[in-house]
């Protein structure tokens, strides 16, 4: 039994504040007043920081009791951003806060801009993963997350002459004063070598992983604080170090320069975030990555377990539960049983129902490019012990297959982890699955088509292991942190207790139709366009004019997601106008946001496409301010936090069943933003929570997506639609390249392609119908606030503290921390 230590919190005021910031900035830090804010910001940063340890501690000492269940995270991505204005917000030192830095002649805003993102992910799954653990705090659930410290996060975007270039993006630069190093807490990782097999002393057959070459895993904790409640839980992320050995073995062989090579090898493995969102990154540094998260990981979460008191290993399942984050973690199955196996000594049949009962997998994605397979041959190299365990774990689960279908090969082909052509490959979904006992797709329908489709074997194996958890986003940063204005508007209605649960804006439907909230709505969103129209134009030089209706899609640039849909449309308009049609017209304001991956050609040509396509409408005399059509630079979480809330119309047009759920349409929905979509992902869950009424819904449905396919004859949309052939007509015509003559050919062969997995062109009609409905609606400003307030009003089910308590309920059975009535 660990005693409680029951730390007190240290004294807050703004005047103690002040004198921690002087204290930090003079004497730790050497500053003098007159230097750079980033001290400033440090200091504060650390006087939080000291607010939160008190609260830190307590939280892990009372997780850490004999028998206390507690769930892991895994991933190797957490999109954090940044985290000052967080947790100012937590622990509810926003007065305190300003004061101090008034004292320091700055304001929080300022400050609190100054602080780099935290980027350690891509997109949806890593800002998932950072909205997850801030759920977890807030409902005192004991939930550790296991990551990566990668020095370098998601590279940083510019764009010259209209194309991406990417930029390193070394946020540890100026050090991160959030983070605690736990050295005490190091690892060994093995890598290499080969294995040996023997029997022990009671003649059980055992295996050794020999001759490897090791990396230390040292862990820097990331304190994640609940609101309001004095819960602190930790985001460890492992960073490579090169062990001593490596050093010592060559430097006294006289090879100095070979020992810092050998170093730098090591510490390569959490150098940098792979920034493909969508692909296989097939990488060798990749699957060590993946495995020295899952081995540091879980070997730390051993130790935590006996540490808090527990030594029957038996009992380790009914402790511990750790949910993989896609594929990405999901090496941990094999890596579970060989520290079961080869370190605590156990054999086979209960170190699998160990593992097999405390790993929880969640798919993210049903694109076959995103599904990770790692050659066999890279394995045996690199983790020739694991290996040999998934092969063990394939021949039983194939011997369950036999017995179940008897001579089935073709099923025992299908079901096998390891594929055999046209490349020996292990599939580590099919190990994920296998190992697990839960599995889960993020939005309905992406459950459902998982378990029609790419699951379907399992599913008639294990019926029971599949089930479906709606992703959602925390509302302490996506509505009362980034839309203060908002928040005290709800909060003067109807009290602040949405901040901690959601559900309560439904009080707000009531009022949706009166005036007078309608017109302080209108005032609220009317000084967030203004805000978002100077950072345009302080990054793009584009003229937003807050009047007008924001237009956004910002998300990772990919075909799927159909950009170029969008900029079909911008395209129509642009047509529309130069042809003086402006029956039922609205004056639009086009935002487009995101990262390509560096190496996804076409995505990277769509970027430069809407570039060519904005400087010509932006500059067109013709256009007269009617339209504006900008791409945002770097796009990444603070952004994000600026555009929600400014946002009218939020673009998810994804071609149907192929955005697992996305969270972005979360984010714009709590904000007010009314959805233009089509039936794919968690859109559905968004248009049955808020009505059809008020969702712009079009476009194929999944199944007549899938039914359409393989009669898809694109030019045939062409053909019988003017506009359709206008807008192509004019994009091939070189119209938007004339310095560049031929950029855009392949992206317009592609359109016009019966091979085009995205049908484009087949959702053009409907979508430009949808978006005229939209500019109707945006005429009746009473309406169009009616629908921007029930939006709002009925995103309670896409908080995250709704997902969590459905994972908790379902999946990790964990005791809340009150529930024991610490706090
Ligand atoms: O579950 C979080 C997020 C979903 O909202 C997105 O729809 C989905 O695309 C994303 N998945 C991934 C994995 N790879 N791909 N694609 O990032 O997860």
């Amino acid at each position: 039994f660990v005693p409680l230590l029951a730390l007190e919190p240290l004294p807050t005021s703004g005047r103690v504040l002040t004198q921690d910031l002087e204290r930090y900035q003079f004497y730790h830090l050497g500053r003098l007043p007159s230097c750079p804010p980033i001290y400033t910001y440090k200091a504060l940063a650390w006087a939080l920081r000291d607010r939160l340890m008190s609260d830190w501690m307590n939280t892990y000492t009372t997780r850490d009791r004999p028998g206390r269940r507690r769930a892991y995270y895994l991933s190797l991505e957490f999109l954090i951003g940044r985290a000052l204005a967080n947790h100012v917000l937590n622990l509810g030192l926003d007065a305190e806060s300003r004061e101090a830095l008034h004292n320091f002649g700055q304001t929080l805003e300022d400050i609190a801009e100054l602080e780099p993102d935290a980027g350690l992910g891509n997109g949806g799954l890593g800002r998932l993963a950072a909205c997850f653990m801030d759920s977890c705090a807030t409902l005192n659930l004991p939930v550790m997350g296991y990551g990566l410290h990668y020095q370098y996060g998601m590279f940083h975007q510019h764009i010259e002459n209209g194309y991406q270039v990417e930029d390193p993006d070394n946020w540890l630069r100026d050090g991160n004063p959030w983070e605690v190093e736990r050295s005490e807490f190091t690892c060994r990782v093995q890598f290499g070598g080969h294995t040996e097999h023997y029997h022990d002393k009671a003649g059980i057959h055992r295996a050794r992983w020999a001759d490897t070459s090791d990396v230390l895993a040292v862990p820097f904790d990331m304190p994640i604080s609940g609101y309001r409640n004095r819960v602190v839980n930790t985001l460890r992320l492992w960073k490579a170090a090169a062990t001593d050995a490596f050093d010592l073995d060559e430097f006294n062989a006289g090879s100095y320069s070979e020992a810092v090579a050998a170093k730098n090898l090591a510490e390569h493995i959490s150098m940098v975030l792979y920034p493909n969102d969508a692909s296989e990154n097939g990488k060798e540094l990749r699957l060590r990555q993946q495995y020295f998260l899952a081995s540091a990981s879980l070997q730390d979460a051993l130790r935590q377990w006996r540490v808090a008191g527990n030594s029957d290993l038996s009992k380790f399942a009914e402790h511990n539960v750790f949910q993989m984050n896609d594929t990405h973690p999901t090496i941990a199955v094999a890596e579970l049983m060989r520290l079961l196996l080869d370190i605590m000594g156990m054999q086979w049949d209960e170190a699998w129902a160990i593992t097999s009962q405390c790993m929880a997998y969640t798919n993210h994605t049903l694109l076959p490019e995103a599904l990770e397979r790692w050659p066999v041959e890279l394995f045996e190299r690199l983790l020739p012990r694991p290996l040999e365990i998934i092969y063990e774990i394939n021949a039983r689960f194939l011997r369950e297959v036999a017995v179940k279908w008897p001579g089935d090969m073709e099923r025992r082909r299908r079901m096998s982890i390891i594929e055999e052509e046209p490349v020996r490959q292990v599939r580590m979904a099919w190990l994920a699955i296998v190992g697990s006992f839960s599995v889960n797709g993020v939005a309905a329908l992406h459950s459902r088509l998982l378990q029609e489709g790419l699951f379907r074997d399992f599913v008639e194996l294990w019926p029971d292991k599949f089930n479906n958890k709606t992703n959602g986003v925390t509302p302490r940063r996506w509505l009362a942190h980034a839309n203060p204005g908002l928040g005290k508007l709800v909060s003067a209605r109807i009290g602040e207790g949405w901040i901690a649960e959601l559900a309560q804006l439904e009080k707000l439907k009531a009022a949706a139709d009166e005036p007078a909230l309608q017109a302080e709505w209108r005032a609220v969103k009317r000084a967030n366009k203004e805000r978002l129209a100077a950072l345009v134009k302080a990054e793009c030089g584009v003229d937003f004019n807050p009047d007008a209706l924001f237009d956004v899609q910002v998300k990772r640039i990919h075909e799927y997601k159909r950009q170029l849909l969008n900029v079909l449309h911008i395209v129509h308009l642009y047509n529309r106008l130069n042809h003086g049609e402006l029956d039922g017209w609205a004056d639009r304001c086009v935002l487009i946001g995101g990262k390509a991956a560096p190496g996804y050609a076409m995505a990277k040509r769509i970027i430069k496409l809407v570039n060519s396509v904005a400087e010509v409408v932006n500059s067109d005399p013709d256009i007269n301010g009617r339209l504006h059509v900008a791409f945002l630079p770097n796009y990444r979480v603070s952004s994000m936090e600026i555009i929600a809330p400014a946002t009218d119309l939020s673009e998810q047009i994804s071609t149907a069943g192929k955005e697992a759920s996305g969270t972005g349409n979360m984010k714009f929905m709590m904000n007010g933003a009314v959805t233009i979509g089509t039936y794919d992902g968690a859109n559905i869950e968004i248009l049955e929570a808020v009505g059809a009424e008020n969702f712009f819904l079009f476009g194929l449905r999944a199944d007549e997506v899938e039914a359409l396919r393989p009669h898809y004859q694109p030019q045939a949309y062409v053909d019988k639609d003017p506009a359709l052939r206008a807008v192509i007509d004019l994009l091939a015509s070189g119209h938007f390249n004339l310095c560049e003559p031929g950029i855009f050919d392949d992206i317009v062969d592609a359109l016009l392609s019966p091979q085009d997995p995205w049908m484009v062109l087949a959702d053009f009609r409907s979508y430009v119908d949808a978006q005229e409905r939209v500019a109707q609606a945006w005429q009746d400003p009473a309406r169009w606030a009616r629908m921007s307030i029930l939006n709002t009003a009925s995103s309670g089910f896409f908080s995250t503290d709704r997902t969590m308590q459905e994972y908790n309920a379902d999946i990790w059975k964990l005791k809340p921390f009150a529930a024991e009535g610490r706090h």
